[in-house]
């Protein structure tokens, strides 16, 4: 595949490029070469302030008509020419992805296609809330008339992983601007490309100067700024539970409501009934997909013991047939993960289970076919006890590790048994069973007979460790409004 030129940018500040204050900038690695291949920006303080100025001003320019005041429809124009404007350019998006990030093309490219939705699905969001203001609210007294206004929060601060990077932004930057927010969004300073790109076609679609900015940097040096700037009225953050429990700090000091998308270490509970090809699929694909670089990638198998063996066999034998290989090459099915950083972080979690006890079933190295980049094989462990370290931890890359169980009841206790609470799924044919699963488990997304599938118009969010606040659908966009109660005295009568 022929090399593509990655742009050289800078922030994007108030409708334009901007070279960060203090000029220095950070190498972009290429995951499956370990080559550098660009550079991005480096934000600091200093860009902050200019940004939430920028941003400050954009809100504010005539009497806030240009946009927080403007209709839904109005807004709703620029999120739809975005959408245009992602769509044709898919594929060099989708190659920008694969190289910052290490997943493969052919998940890049769904990826893009799941952007421009988002902003399209966005903008009908943004043209419905028209219809939706000054619904009246039905008071026991007829002296009084009272309605609600939804109003845009302000300034919001949008800070994003690494692991879907274009489209985890677009999560967060689609409903903020439908909502008639300014945003700030930081992204990884793993994988930044795309969203720099996100400002190009801002700019080119006549974005108003001010309403997004894009500042790259690392994240004690931009990220934890634009959380605790004093004029950025909301933070929207996804990253890990250690980073998001800083910005829950930074923003409990100004009372700053904030939305946490955290990590996880979701369960897929398999049952005896089920079609074991099927269910091994959705296990393969629920924890390998995007190279096991998931929030909610179910990691965790809990399989019937009744089927165990047979489950097992199969899933060693699929699980040794996933090609690994460079993300742009035809048919790799797992790349690199995203640094030589998380490479040794996973590599951590497989020795220490190894130390620990468990079972390496396969996997558990570097594939012997590739000698550079940060790629290791897909691991499936078993043999854990549910006080090993790579039970309760997120990994954060390709490895599930796999325990049995003998009722239902010990499959709840077993799946629950997490300080995390993101996603779960069940496997059974049994549509009653898989009810009380569905209530029983401690999550805020859950898989029958499957395990991923998402879609923006479905909410989605955590409980427990793996945060709160729900992003997607029309929660997303809740996320970026506040609602005002207006109460009128219309009687004649004195009070
Ligand atoms: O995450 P961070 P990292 C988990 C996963 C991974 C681990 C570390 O287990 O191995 O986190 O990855 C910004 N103030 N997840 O280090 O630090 C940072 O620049 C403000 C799960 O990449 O959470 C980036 O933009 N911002 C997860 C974003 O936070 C700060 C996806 C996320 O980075 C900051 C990614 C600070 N003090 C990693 N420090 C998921 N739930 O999907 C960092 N950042």
């Amino acid at each position: 595949m022929m090399a593509i030129p990655i742009p050289s940018r800078q922030l994007f500040i108030d409708g334009n490029w901007r070279e960060p204050v203090r000029k220095t900038r950070i190498p972009i690695i290429n995951p499956a070469t370990e080559q550098i291949i660009g550079d991005i920006p480096a934000a600091t303080a200093e860009d902050v302030d200019i940004a939430v100025e920028a941003a400050r001003s954009a809100l504010a320019r005539n009497g806030g008509r240009e946009w927080a005041s403007a209709s839904g429809a109005h807004r709703a124009k620029y999120l739809r020419a975005i959408a245009v404007k992602i769509t044709e350019r898919k594929s060099e998006l989708a190659k920008f992805e694969a190289l910052d990030c290490g997943k493969p093309l052919e998940e890049a490219a769904w990826d893009i296609d799941d952007v421009a939705a988002c902003f399209e699905y966005n903008a009908d969001l943004a043209e419905a809330l028209d219809g939706k203001q000054k619904a009246p609210i039905t008071l026991p007294m007829e002296t009084f008339k009272c309605h609600v206004l939804k109003e845009p929060i302000g300034i919001v601060g949008l800070i994003t992983p690494w692991n879907y990077p274009m489209l985890m932004a677009t999560w967060k930057v689609a409903p903020a601007l439908a909502a008639g927010c300014a945003a700030i969004l930081k992204p990884s300073e793993l994988a930044s490309i795309t969203c720099l790109e996100l400002g190009e076609v801002c700019r080119e679609v006549g974005l108003p100067p001010g309403i997004l900015n894009i500042l790259t940097g690392l994240g004690p040096a931009a990220g934890a700024p634009l959380a605790s700037h004093p004029h950025v009225d909301k933070v929207a953050f996804t990253g890990s539970t250690a980073t998001g429990s800083k910005i829950m700090t930074a923003a409990a000091q100004l009372v700053k409501p904030i939305t946490l998308e955290l990590g996880g270490k979701s369960p897929i509970v398999v049952f005896e009934d089920v079609d074991i090809d099927k269910a091994v699929e959705w296990t393969i694909f629920g924890c390998f997909w995007t190279n096991g670089q998931i929030c909610s990638a179910t990691s965790r198998l809990l399989v019937h013991e009744s089927i165990a063996d047979e489950f097992q066999d199969k899933l060693v034998k699929w699980t040794k047939n996933i090609k690994i290989a460079d993300p742009l090459e035809e048919g790799c099915r797992l790349g690199p993960v995203v640094s030589g950083g998380q490479y040794e972080k996973v590599m951590k979690c497989i020795s220490t289970a190894k130390s620990e006890g468990a079972t390496i079933l396969c996997g558990g190295s570097r594939p012997q076919h590739l000698k550079k980049g940060f790629f290791l094989e897909p691991t499936v462990i078993t043999d854990v006890t549910t006080s090993m370290q790579i039970w309760k931890e997120e990994v954060f890359g390709p490895v599930l590790c796999v325990k049995t169980f003998t009722t239902e009841e010990e499959a709840i206790e077993l799946a629950n048994d997490t300080h995390y609470g993101l996603g779960a799924a069940v496997i059974s044919k049994d549509l009653e069973r898989c009810e009380r699963m569905t209530k029983a488990f401690q999550a805020g997304i859950v898989w029958v007979n499957c395990s991923q599938p998402c879609f923006c118009q479905a909410p989605w969010g955590g409980k427990k460790r793996s945060g709160f606040g729900r992003e997607l659908g029309e929660w997303g966009l809740e996320n970026y409004m506040n609602v005002k109660q207006v109460t009128q005295y219309v009687s004649d009568e004195p009070w």
